[in-house]
């Protein structure tokens, strides 16, 4: 992409209204643009990082086994007058009319619609287990939308819901959940703490939040710091081995972690040693529950069991904050002079930065360069603008592609180009001809 014919409108001062680094940066960076309260547009350079996010959790869904649907944004009411929520669920729900004077609302979540659907064709145990999710956009009228996109409004969210004929099965499910989880947020370039939680209105008595740690999170935070050292790619553990799944799950959560509902200030002095005690606040990123028949008793989701009887079936449902995590992701990852993207996430791979645009030497081995990259499988972002190399460089390192390469009548002249790591600020000079395989 030349960023002269790029939509992406770079603000040099920053917004008063943004109390956080991750939103004072989307903004500035052009990702996102303020629609109303906590309602966002997603623009070109906001929209591939959240599609990157979007596809990283997609692939952790589908290797543990999950299958992808899509369901609405606006379901009946009368699904959830079934599970009793309708009334329940309080002035967080978006509640619509339509013509006909139905009653309509915009999801918050989807557990009664994925229960119509799989009672609709489900019947026998020997069709188990299930695990269907989708990466939806949910409304919930937020009484303090803030942060931008940390709490909207209208976000996206992946939710998975899992059916088991008992809860042995569910409580696998469970954890094959919990071990995506791991993955994924670790794929995204976060350490993310799983953290019993409490329920709320999605219910069960079983239940852990994934959070990041962050000063500038919501959530008050207690926990071992041993957590951030786990290397989860590293660890092989197949979907399918329930016990070691189990077992590896069981080992990995018996160190402290609660969020303050759940905090036990003994327990955490006596078990975390001195200098390993964390205590402050983070971001829940994830949150997953097992709830067993609180769905499928009401909503008469039956299917026949092993001896022939039908039982309601059992359920966990499983939530990933899609478009908080691109907020969540620069509050863990920036410095004084932008964005550091990870590179599973980054907008783009490399920024190609043309200091005299205009000269045809320089022009010549850009073009080339632009090329050869993108030949290379790269993904470009190529800054051809007729702008002073100050302004240049403070564009991209806000934008914060992992990889500048920076071209200028000098280097040209001795056939060399600048490669920088946006991470560490690294610098070297390398052969212009080399860049491509160098970058592969
Ligand atoms: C689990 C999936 C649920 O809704 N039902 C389906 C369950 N859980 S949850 O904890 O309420 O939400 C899941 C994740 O969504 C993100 N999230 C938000 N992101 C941005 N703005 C919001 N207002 C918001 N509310 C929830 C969080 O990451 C949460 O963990």
């Amino acid at each position: 992409m030349r960023l002269s014919q790029y939509f992406m409108p770079t603000l040099k001062e920053t917004p008063a209204e943004a109390q956080i680094v991750s939103h004072r940066l989307m903004l500035r960076a052009g990702m996102v643009r303020q629609s109303s309260a906590g309602i966002y547009s997603w623009l070109p350079l906001g929209l591939r990082v959240l599609k990157r996010i979007e596809q990283v959790v997609r692939e952790e869904q589908d290797a543990s086994g999950a299958q992808e649907v899509l369901m609405p944004t606006i379901q009946p009411a009368d699904l959830w007058r079934e599970s009793g929520r309708y009334d329940d669920y309080g002035k967080e729900m978006l509640r619509i009319k339509d013509r006909h004077e139905r009653d309509m609302l915009y999801g918050p979540t989807n557990e009664e619609q994925i229960t119509e659907i799989f009672r609709s064709y489900v019947r026998s145990y020997r069709e188990l287990p299930k695990n269907l999710y989708h990466i939806q956009w949910k409304f919930r009228d937020e009484q303090r939308p803030r942060f931008g996109v940390m709490r909207g409004r209208e976000f996206l969210m992946k939710d998975a819901y899992s059916f088991d004929v008992d809860e042995a099965g569910a409580r696998h499910a469970y954890n094959k959940m919990f071990w995506a989880y791991l993955r994924t947020y670790q794929r995204l370039g976060l350490q993310a703490i799983p953290m019993r939680a409490a329920t709320g209105p999605i219910g069960g008595n079983l239940s852990h939040e994934f959070i990041i740690l962050a000063e500038t999170g919501e959530s008050s935070v207690f926990c071992d710091t041993e957590y951030l050292k786990t290397d989860f790619l590293a660890t092989p553990v197949a979907y399918d081995d329930v016990k070691g799944l189990a077992k590896a799950i069981e080992g990995f959560v018996a160190r402290y972690a609660a969020t303050d509902e759940q905090h036990d200030e003994k327990r955490f002095a006596a078990e975390v040693p001195d200098g390993r005690r964390y205590q402050g606040k983070g971001i829940e990123v994830g949150h997953i529950f097992y709830f067993g028949t609180k769905y499928s008793a009401p909503m008469k989701a039956l299917v026949s069991d092993p001896a022939g009887n039908m039982v309601p079936v059992h359920m966990g449902s499983y939530g990933i904050g899609v478009s908080r995590l691109a907020g969540a992701i620069i509050e863990a990852s920036h410095d004084k002079d932008g964005i550091i993207w990870p590179a599973s996430v980054s907008p783009f791979d490399v920024g190609l930065i043309n200091l005299k645009s205009g000269d045809a030497k320089v022009d010549a081995v850009c073009a080339d360069l632009y090329g050869k990259l993108r030949q290379a499988g790269k993904q470009v972002l190529y800054d051809d603008r007729d702008e002073r190399a100050g302004a240049k460089f403070a564009d991209m390192d806000l934008i914060g592609l992992p990889w500048q390469v920076i071209v200028g009548p000098k280097g040209v002249a001795a056939g060399k180009v600048e490669l920088k790591r946006r991470a560490t600020g690294q610098r070297e000079e390398i052969p212009a001809e080399a860049l491509a395989q160098h970058l592969r």
